[in-house]
């Protein structure tokens, strides 16, 4: 038996988080993310938005909205782009690996929808240009692992 969510409209609250840092290009994965969660059923009124000062806050705000019991899914927007030193590393080491860690503990889906790119230009292809929406897709994602839950029983 094959069991996988589908892309039906999710019950439930969603929360999308999403870093100031490099805004010019998170406001558009934000607009993605936003757009895919009506395409899908999910009014307006059942989605919140939460902005942080940069991706490296987002994993305790996930935490904390993930553990609250108010959502089916958290999905976490930001860009991290490499610069001269090794604080690209940091910061989107601490967000990849935090984000992961809200969705265990939360035992909700908390969805990776933070950019890392080499290049600006790399970042803005992700964000809604050549290699279409990171935003978008991450609340698509979002949609099937709220369904998927839902099969596999609370
Ligand atoms: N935050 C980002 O979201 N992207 C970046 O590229 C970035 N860089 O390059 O510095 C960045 N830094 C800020 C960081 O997320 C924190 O907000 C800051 O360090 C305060 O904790």
């Amino acid at each position: 038996m094959l069991i996988e969510g589908d892309l039906s409209t999710p019950p439930g609250r969603f929360a999308i988080i999403a870093a100031r840092f490099n805004a010019f290009v998170v406001d558009q994965l934000l607009i993605g993310a936003q757009d895919a969660l009506r395409r899908h059923g999910v009014t307006e009124d059942r989605i919140d938005v939460v902005r942080v000062p940069g991706s490296y806050e987002i994993p305790l705000v996930a935490q904390k909205l993930g553990t609250s019991g108010k959502y089916a899914a958290v999905v976490c927007l930001g860009c991290v782009i490499r610069g001269e030193t090794d604080h690209y590393d940091h910061v989107a080491g601490a967000a990849t690996n935090g984000i992961a860690q809200a969705a265990l503990t939360s035992g909700i889906p908390v969805i990776y929808g933070v950019l890392t790119c080499e290049t600006l230009e790399q970042a803005i292809h992700r964000a809604g240009a050549k290699a279409g929406n990171k935003g978008y897709e991450a609340s698509v994602t979002a949609v099937e692992m709220v369904n998927l839950l839902a099969q596999l029983g609370k």
